[in-house]
């Protein structure tokens, strides 16, 4: 099958490393009776991720795209594992040198190896080739095994608004409210800089259309999720795909596993609970309850911690949504390949 899957950074690559684990050990024996064999089965699996590249930023005169590299590094076997962003083995003394120049940000440390890669993709920009060329070159050094496509080649960063001290609003990077504040300001709004110009990256609308599966993995769904939807052309290719749409839920048990969800969600009004995100996201066919337009799911897969609230759920908010419930906790690869099949196996079943 080809199974098409928007996706930020740390959530989106550790589910796509599950996601393939799942499609090499288990395809095509897994399939078993009709209910579960795969639309599609019957072709090798292949894996397009289309990225978030809100977060992107330029510094230092680079191009920095945190989920892209994330999700490079992790699939490639070259990322940092505990901190969960950047290169295994990493040095910090260029960093140092910049901020002794007072050049960059001193608290978003660029360690010495990931430089390697902000400068080669930097220079390639320079040169005139897109983003998405660029992540190829990139890509071809780390073999991720899957197709990596940035929602777009042009520049749309999210931008959070908080209160300023005069009583009035102000927008910094959403790097700088999450790295340098930790989340701390409350964010009033997220935005995405110049996003109605933004066009979808050659190969984005075209893995959702002709893809026998689409899942948002369980990634944030505001700065991740959300802003790869944001470009326009993406939620409409969602709503029109041919392919069943699945959702992973990043929130178990109405809290997020890490990261700064939470505060995203009440920014936009939306509570932190699978249910609350199952419905933001909205039923395919029946008008959306958050996002503007006609919802995006046909499957919502949520935490066994949510299958009470999930299951009561089902004839008021995730109505026309067909949930599971099952453990999604990414503890080891074997288990995060489990949540793969069964997002896979909920994409089966017939509507
Ligand atoms: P980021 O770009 O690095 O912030 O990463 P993503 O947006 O791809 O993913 C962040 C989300 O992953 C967070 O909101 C978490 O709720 C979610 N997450 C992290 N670990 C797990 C896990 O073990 N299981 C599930 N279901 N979600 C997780
Ligand atoms: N996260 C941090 O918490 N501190 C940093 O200094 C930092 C630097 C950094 C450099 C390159 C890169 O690709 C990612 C980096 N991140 C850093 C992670 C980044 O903030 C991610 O966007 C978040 O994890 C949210 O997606
Ligand atoms: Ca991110």
């Amino acid at each position: 099958p080809r199974v098409t899957v928007l996706a930020g950074g740390v959530g989106g690559s550790r589910f796509v490393r599950g996601l393939l684990h799942q499609l090499r050990t288990e395809w095509p024996a897994a399939a078993g009776g009709p209910e579960e064999s795969m639309p599609g089965s019957g072709t090798a699996a292949s894996v397009t991720v289309i990225a978030n590249t809100g977060d992107d930023l330029w510094l230092a005169g680079l191009r920095v795209c945190p989920d892209l590299d994330s999700i490079m590094y992790a699939l490639g076997g070259a990322n940092d594992e505990e901190r969960g962003w950047g290169r295994r083995g990493e040095s910090e003394r260029v960093s140092a040198e910049l901020t002794a120049y007072g050049v960059g940000w001193p608290w978003f440390t660029l360690g010495d190896l990931d430089l390697g890669t902000h400068i080669a993709r930097s220079s390639w920009l320079r040169e005139g080739l897109p983003l998405s060329e660029a992540t190829a070159r990139l890509c071809a050094r780390w073999n991720p095994g899957v197709a990596l496509l940035p929602a777009t080649d042009d520049e749309a960063e999210t931008l959070v608004t908080v209160a300023d001290e005069a009583g009035g609003t102000r927008q910094l990077h959403f790097e700088e409210w999450w790295v340098r504040h930790r989340a701390a300001l409350p964010a009033l709004a997220f935005t995405q800089h110049n996003v109605e110009r933004a066009r979808p990256a050659p190969g984005v609308l075209e893995a959702i259309a002709e893809a026998d599966v689409v899942l948002f993995a369980p990634s944030n769904p505001v700065v991740s999720v959300g802003t790869i939807l944001g470009i326009p052309g993406i939620a409409d290719a969602v709503r029109q795909t041919a392919a069943p749409v699945v959702g992973i839920s990043p929130i178990i048990g109405g809290a997020v596993v890490r990261g700064m969800a939470d505060a995203c969600l009440s920014a936009i009004g939306v509570e932190t609970s699978a249910v609350a995100v199952g419905a933001h996201y909205g039923a395919r066919g029946l008008p959306g309850a958050g996002l503007p337009g006609a919802g995006l799911l046909d499957g919502w897969l949520v935490d066994s911690a949510d299958a009470a609230v999930a299951a009561s759920a089902a004839t008021g908010p995730l109505a026309g949504i067909r949930t599971l419930a099952r453990p999604l906790w990414f503890h080891t690869v074997e288990e995060t390949a489990a949540i793969a099949a069964d997002a896979l196996a909920l994409a089966a079943r017939p509507r």
